[in-house]
Formats: structure tokens, sequence, C-alpha cells
């Protein structure tokens, strides 16, 4: 069968062009996302490379703080042992530092996007003492380059669980070298590299109740060792069904009682809920509706993240617009998602308004 995707995504474009065109401003009219927060926290964009090179102007206009969507990763800055590939995320640092904004560092623990010398040994696999020694290499390296420009950084990503049966990921390859001990090592690491950067511990799932609890733990004993861990990163993947306010509120309290910040680091709301595999929606009708659920869902979520202002330090939306998301592939591949504030054209949604109109304090 021939593949249909680029058909789907042109009709996409088309669709979304006529349901929203008639709404367009002009630049001016615009306000500026990042200063409708300035009262409240800051406001990032997960942004990449191709982002940088062609919508620098949009960037500076909405956003005060920036994460590095791949490029500093460990695969990606340290691609061979001791062979570093610095200059795109240098580049996004410099942009970082020129334009007086923040930047998030994401990541430096992940058990995707690694370089496969990591945990290789010639042909056995590598001893928990060498992967601690290239995870401290890497950090040693990394943390004291962007000192300067990185305020946080996402230093584990996603150790926990999804199995009901399972506290950590046991298939991850950090875990299967040194059992637990990596993230502990991890943060203190980090810490004495840098130590005034705000070391989080970041993943998606947070208000899923069973994932929240394992999380909890989690950072319950790295604070009782004390291990310098500063925040949560609250991913934030989420779809126009879930989660609830409740859900969410009951997490971010969860967290913020440990005496820990909350971030949001990388939110997107998908037209589609977690089990829903299907093509991307065509009857411009059903469109439409997803489209101001989804409006409501940002409105709604927002008015909780300025509500929790004293906890929350931060909310990053991860990408900038429509035209370009990692929902395009993720969980179906090549099915077109809608998921951002922006439209295909870097327009804003109803979904903006929505999240820039509020009472100010
Ligand atoms: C995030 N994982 C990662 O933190 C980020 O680095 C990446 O660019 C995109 C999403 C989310 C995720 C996943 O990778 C696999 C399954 C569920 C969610």
């Amino acid at each position: 069968m021939k593949n249909k995707a680029p058909v789907l995504f042109l009709l996409a474009i088309f669709i979304t062009g006529m349901l929203f065109g008639a709404a367009a401003k002009s630049g001016e009219e615009i306000p500026s996302l990042y200063q409708a927060y300035k009262e409240y926290f800051p406001i990032g964009a997960g942004v990449e490379y191709w982002d940088l090179l062609n919508h620098r102007e949009f960037i500076v206009k909405h956003f005060n703080s920036i994460t590095a969507g791949n490029e500093m990763k460990f695969a990606s800055i340290q691609p061979g042992e001791g062979v570093f590939a610095f200059f795109r995320a240098d580049e996004m640092a410099d942009f970082a530092r020129k334009h007086k904004m923040l930047m998030r560092g994401h990541t430096l623990v992940w058990h995707q996007q690694y370089p496969s010398w990591l945990f290789a040994d010639g042909a056995k696999p590598a001893s928990k003492e060498l992967v601690l020694k290239r995870l401290a290499d890497h950090i040693n390296v990394v943390v004291p380059r962007y000192k300067d420009a990185v305020y946080c950084w996402d230093v584990v990503n996603e150790a926990v669980s999804d199995s009901m049966s399972e506290f950590l990921r046991k298939d991850s390859p950090w875990y299967k070298a040194t059992g637990e001990d990596y993230i502990a090592e991890a943060f203190r690491l980090a810490h004495q590299a840098d130590p005034d950067a705000k070391l989080f511990y970041n993943d998606y799932g947070t208000t899923r109740a069973d994932k929240r609890e394992k999380i909890y733990v989690l950072l319950e004993d790295l604070l009782a060792a004390g291990v310098p861990v500063h925040g949560v990163g609250m991913q934030a993947h989420w779809d126009i069904v879930s989660p609830s306010i409740s859900q969410l509120e009951t997490a971010i309290r969860r967290y913020a009682s440990l005496g820990l910040e909350v971030q949001i680091t990388e939110l997107d709301i998908s037209l589609y809920s977690g089990n829903d595999k299907r093509r991307f929606i065509t009857d411009p009708e059903e469109l439409k509706e997803r489209l101001e659920i989804q409006a409501e869902q940002y409105r709604d979520i927002f008015a909780v993240f300025r509500e929790y202002r004293d906890v929350i330090t931060g909310v990053t939306v991860w990408g900038l617009c429509d035209a370009r998301t990692w929902k395009d592939n993720h969980p179906v591949r090549g099915r077109k998602d809608l998921p951002l504030l922006f439209d295909l054209d870097y327009r804003p949604k109803e979904a903006f308004w929505e999240v820039v109109d509020f009472e100010s304090l």
C-alpha cells in the first residue's frame, strides 16, 4: 500500500488553515507568551537546532527559557569515548546568553539516545566501575562547560518503570550496569560540577497515581540519603482527556510536600488519548471539536500552574508550533498531531488565547 502520510499532512494544513485563517491577527496584536507570565514563572520551549536557524525571532518573542530538544543528550554530545561534538549545544547556549534567556539542560542520564560505546568494554559489557567512571567524565566535561548558561539540569530522565510490578526500569542499560546506584551518583557528580545548578529528576506519567507514588518514594529516598536533588520535572506529554485537574493538583502537591520545586518540562496536549491509535482525523467537524477541547484543557491546566506559582518554577512547551513536533511520530508513526499553542504557520491557536487571557494578579 502507498504511504498516505504526506496527503494527510497536506489535508491537515488545509483544514486547520480553513478553521483558523479567519481569526489571524497581525504580529503586533499578538501578545508575547512569556510576558503574559512574567509575574508567575518563566515560559520555555524545547528547541531544535533547526528552529534556531530558522525561527529565532519567534523564539525571542514568546519564550524566556529554552531547552535543547536533543542537542545535549549523551549520544549527541559524546558520540565516541572522549570525542565531544559540542557545536550545536554551544550555539544554543550562545543564543540563550545573547538574549538573556534561561536554559534548562536536558539530559545527563537517560536509557535512550546514549552512544553504544558507553556500556561496552571491547566485546564484553562494561563493568559498574567503568560505567560510573564514564558518567563522571561526561558530567565533569559537560556541566562546567555550560555553567554560565544552564541554570538547571534534568540529571536523570525516566528512571522509574511504567510496570506496576517494577520500581525502577530494570531493562535500562544504566540499571543493568550499576543497579540503582547510577541515580544518586549522577546527582552527586552534577552538584560537584556546578554547585549553583538546580538539579531535577524528570519523567513522564507523573500524574498517574501508581507512577507518581514510585517517583515520590525514589525522591524521598534520595533526599533522606542527602543526595542533592532540588526539583521534579513533570514532562507533561498529556492529551485532551487526561490528566484531570484533580490528578494534576494531587501530583503537584505530593511532590511539593517533599520540599522540592516542580517544573513542567515538556508540555504538549495531543489530540489523541493514549490508547487512540487511529490515523489523523480528517472530518473537519471532529477536528474543530478536538481543538476546542484542547484549548479548554490548556486553559484549565495553566490556571492550575498559576495557582501553584509558589512551587512551580518554570513551564516549558515541547516544541514551537504544530509544524514540527515529536508527537507526529509518537505513539503512532507518521500520524500528524497538533499538540502545541501555535499552528502550522506559527500563528496562535485558540489554545494560545485561552492561556494568555486571564485575570492577572
Ligand atoms: C521525552 N520522552 C524525552 O524526555 C525527550 O527527551 C524526547 O525528546 C521526547 C520525549 C517521552 C516518552 C518517551 O520517550 C517514550 C515513551 C513515552 C514518553
